[in-house]
């Protein structure tokens, strides 16, 4: 697995254009998102363990914004082999470094489920016959009008008890906590080595692309499309994963 260091924000930056998935971002991405998201690892262990409950044999299993496939490479692992397992991205510079690495590294999905990587849009992509669901990250980068639509397809392709895992940023509306929270994720990255000028340049990168809602925002929404069971399971910060089951 590439590690090269994110030093992206480092320099001062003539105009912070805004923040995209390209080249650049993907190079860096698993020390990027290891030192910006409080808990990342404990999500991605959490999905293994939660892929191997939720996964029935013959079935669909989504990792929907796969990135370069860090779920998805753990979860292919724990899935019935009879299920077919699709990892979704529209970052052509993520899905051809998550093609490579599943050429080059065969030998290690012996025996394992089908993996396959599609280069696509989630908002427009078929779902069918699923039993487990992964938008790890991904839907707060949807615009927030589109994200009701892209939820009702994943609860439409899923099975009775199969499960969505939803992990986003959120936002809180007593200032209070939201100012207390977010100066605790600015210190989690001060302390995994950003400097104030990478913090502040990343926040004006991604204030357009990266739009939160509230965890009751995502409750009452998962409840309305009809997920019988919405439980949040973790929180670390401004960071929540929750379990929505069908
Ligand atoms: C992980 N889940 O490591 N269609 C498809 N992909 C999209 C879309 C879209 N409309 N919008 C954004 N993406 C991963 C981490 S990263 C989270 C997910 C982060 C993709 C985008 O290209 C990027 O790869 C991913 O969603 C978000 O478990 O960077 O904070």
């Amino acid at each position: 697995m590439n590690m090269a260091k994110d030093n992206i924000y480092a320099l001062p930056h003539a105009r912070v254009g805004d923040f995209a998935f390209d080249e650049a971002v993907a190079d860096v991405f698993p020390d990027m998102i290891a030192r910006s998201v409080p808990g990342y690892a404990s999500i991605l262990a959490m999905i293994e363990q939660l892929s191997e409950r939720f996964a029935l044999p013959g079935t669909n299993v989504y990792d929907l914004g796969c990135s370069l496939g860090a779920a998805t490479w753990l979860m292919a692992k724990r899935i019935p082999a009879s299920c077919t397992l699709h990892a979704v991205d529209n970052s052509p510079a993520m899905v051809s470094r998550l093609r490579a690495r599943s050429e080059q590294e065969q030998a290690a999905l012996e025996g394992a489920c089908a993996i396959d990587v599609h280069q696509a849009d989630v908002r427009e992509f078929p779902l069918s016959n699923a039993s487990f669901v992964v938008l790890n990250l991904t839907l707060q980068f949807i615009l927030p009008a589109e994200r009701r639509d892209v939820l009702a397809a994943v609860y439409d392709a899923l099975l009775p008890g199969g499960a969505l895992l939803l992990s986003e940023k959120v936002w809180f509306e007593l200032p209070t906590v939201d100012k207390l929270l977010t100066e605790l994720h600015h210190d989690f990255k001060r302390a995994h080595g950003y400097s104030d000028l990478e913090i502040a340049q990343k926040r004006t990168a991604i204030e357009n692309r990266l739009i939160p809602d509230t965890l009751p925002q995502h409750e009452q929404r998962l409840g309305e499309i009809g997920f019988r069971v919405v439980a949040p399971w973790f929180q670390c910060f401004n960071f929540v994963s929750m379990l929505a089951i069908k």
